[in-house]
C-alpha cells in the first residue's frame, strides 16, 4: 500500500462516490453510464453528483460525499486547480480519491501522496497521433485552425502541446489561429465561424473534441464549404455521431478518448483494497479512427 494514503479495507460491497464534472455531451454521458453499469454489476452503491460545469458546486459535492462517509471518491474534475482543497479534505477524512479523466496541476497535488492515482488517456499522444495522420495525408493543406477545450483543463493543454510539437517538428505547417470553444458544440460553431472569417485560407481544423468538430462542420456547411474535403477536420473522443461523420466523409480522423471508466475504476479499487501497488497513472487504451476503419467500428462506439 502507498505510504500516507488513506487505507481501504476489503469488503463485499462499497459505497462509492462519483463526482462528475458536467453532463453536457455524449462523452460525459457514456462515462457516467459506464460507472453506473459497473457499480450495478458488482452490487456496490454509487453516490452520483453532477457539478454542471461549476467548480464551486463540485467542491460542495465532494464535501457532501465526505459527510455521507463514502469509502472512496472518484473525481472527474474540470480544471487543473480549483478542486485541490477538496482532494485534501477527502484525504484528511481518510477517504482515498481517484482522479478521473483530467489530472490536477502536479505542482499542487500528487498521485500516491494527495490522491491514489489518475485514471485516463494520454492527451498529448492523441495530439501527436492526429498530427501524424495530417503529416501523412495533408496533400498541401497546411493552414490550421485549432479549437481548444476548456481553458485551464489538462486535455486542452496537452492536446494542444502534443499536436503543436509534432507539426512543428515536421515543418511546413502553420497554426494560423487557436481559440477555446470550451469543448462545446455551439461554441465550436461560433468560434470556427469567426476564425475562418479572419483566416479564409485555413484548410485544416483541429478540434480538441468531437462536439467542437461537429459545431465546426455545421458552420462549414452553412458557409457552403465541404468539411473533410475543402477543409480537413481532425477530432478527439470518438462518439458515434463523429465516427459516423468519418463514414460520411466530413471528419478525416479521430483519436479516441475512451470514456468507459467503470471496469478499470472498480478493478483499481479492488486492487488497492487487496494491498496491491497502484501506479500513479492508470492509462486508458484508445483507438484511432479514419476512413480505413470507421464503417467497421461505428457500431461499437457510444
Ligand atoms: O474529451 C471531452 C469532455 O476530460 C477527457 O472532457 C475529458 C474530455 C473529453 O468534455 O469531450
Amino acid at each position: 500500500m502507498t505510504a500516507g494514503l488513506p487505507p481501504l479495507g476489503q469488503k463485499d460491497t462499497y459505497k462509492v462516490g462519483f463526482a462528475q464534472a458536467e453532463s453536457n455531451n455524449p462523452w460525459r454521458i457514456a462515462q457516467t453510464k459506464s460507472m453506473q453499469d459497473e457499480a450495478a454489476k458488482l452490487g456496490y452503491q454509487l453516490v452520483y453528483t453532477d457539478a454542471q460545469g461549476s467548480a464551486a458546486k463540485q467542491v460542495s459535492d465532494v464535501s457532501s460525499m465526505i459527510a455521507q462517509g463514502v469509502d472512496v471518491i472518484f473525481l472527474s474534475l474540470r480544471e487543473e486547480k480549483p478542486l485541490v482543497p477538496a482532494i485534501r479534505a477527502a484525504k484528511d477524512a481518510d477517504i482515498p480519491v481517484v482522479l478521473f479523466d483530467r489530472p490536477v496541476d502536479p505542482g499542487l497535488a500528487k498521485a500516491g501522496v494527495d490522491y491514489l492515482t489518475f485514471i485516463g488517456s494520454d492527451f498529448a499522444e492523441a495530439g501527436r497521433r492526429l498530427a501524424a495522420w495530417l503529416i501523412k495525408n495533408a496533400k498541401g493543406k497546411t493552414k490550421i485552425i485549432e479549437l481548444e477545450g476548456t481553458t485551464g483543463s489538462a486535455p486542452a493543454n496537452d492536446r494542444k502541446k502534443g499536436f503543436a510539437d509534432a507539426v512543428k517538428a515536421a515543418g511546413g505547417f502553420q497554426i494560423v489561429a487557436s481559440q477555446s470553444a470550451d469543448f462545446s458544440r455551439d461554441k465550436g460553431r461560433q468560434v470556427a465561424k469567426s476564425l475562418l472569417q479572419a483566416h479564409p485560407d485555413a484548410n485544416v481544423i483541429y478540434a480538441h473534441n468531437d462536439e467542437m468538430a461537429l459545431g465546426a462542420i455545421a458552420h462549414l456547411e452553412d458557409a457552403g464549404r465541404k468539411p473533410g474535403k475543402d477543409v480537413l477536420v481532425l477530432s478527439i473522443d470518438g462518439g458515434k455521431e463523429a465516427v459516423q461523420a468519418i463514414v460520411d466523409g466530413k471528419i478525416n480522423a479521430i483519436a479516441e478518448c475512451n470514456p468507459r471508466f467503470g471496469p478499470i475504476a472498480f478493478q483499481t479499487l479492488k486492487n488497492y483494497a487487496a494491498g496491491g501497488k497502484i501506479q500513479p497513472w492508470v492509462k486508458n487504451i484508445d483507438k484511432f479512427y479514419d476512413s480505413s476503419n470507421a464503417a467497421a467500428e461505428v457500431a461499437g462506439t457510444y
